[in-house]
């Protein structure tokens, strides 16, 4: 176990802008290939990313993590992170929105779900074993700061092989509106009058 010193940084409450970070991800169209309902995002569209703060591996410790998620959709479907569940059963996050709009969207194993909208000053306590996706609804950046345990993990593999029980997309009347996965490919070709307004 290592002893961590305290430290200090900036967050820009606007941007999301770390002052210090030591992890940058970037992902664009062409790393979400299979991610989306009916088709993939442009190759070179900057879909979203995330900046952290390097701690220890060890229970105990927490990430600091600020995601930027761009405006923009594949097909209707509004860009969104490739979503997640902890590999540590344990392991909870929390998520404050600084900027923009928009939804996290979320799910267990068992088949429970929900999506919490997002806005500035909006929090969502994500417990253990929920599965979660941040989505951008609107026409500027969703900027999220989260909190989470160092020893969480990330497992993506039941997420690229079983996908998010819901999707969020813009709807024929330029709304989102939340669509099961498994309808997603006939809705988004016909017709989107039938979309429910989304959030629960
Ligand atoms: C980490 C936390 C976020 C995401 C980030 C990108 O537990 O939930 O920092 O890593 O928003 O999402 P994803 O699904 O590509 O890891
Ligand atoms: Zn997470």
């Amino acid at each position: 176990m290592v002893l961590q010193s305290p430290f200090e940084m900036t967050v820009d409450l606007e941007s999301g802008q770390m002052s210090v970070f030591e992890r940058h991800v970037t992902r664009y169209g062409r790393d979400m290939i299979g991610y989306y309902g009916t088709q993939d995002p442009d190759e070179d569209a900057l879909v979203y990313e995330y900046f952290e703060r390097n701690v220890p591996n060890d229970p105990g410790q927490i990430v600091q993590n600020v995601t930027v998620i761009y405006p923009g959709d594949a097909n209707g479907e509004y860009f969104m992170t490739k979503g997640h569940y902890h590999a540590n059963p344990r392991a909870s996050e929390v998520y404050l929105c600084l900027n923009g709009e928009g939804f996290l969207v979320m799910q267990t194993k068992t088949g429970d779900w929900c999506a919490c909208a997002l806005s500035r000053g909006k929090t969502v306590y994500v417990p253990p074993g929920w599965a979660h996706r941040s989505v951008n609804v609107g026409d500027r950046p969703l900027v999220l700061y989260a909190l989470y345990p160092a020893d969480a993990g990330h497992d993506y593999d039941a997420i690229s092989q079983g996908g998010f029980l819901k999707r969020i997309v813009r709807g024929l009347d330029g709304k989102p509106a939340l669509v099961d996965s498994k309808r997603v490919k006939e809705e988004t070709n016909k017709d989107r009058r039938g979309y429910s307004t989304a959030a629960k």
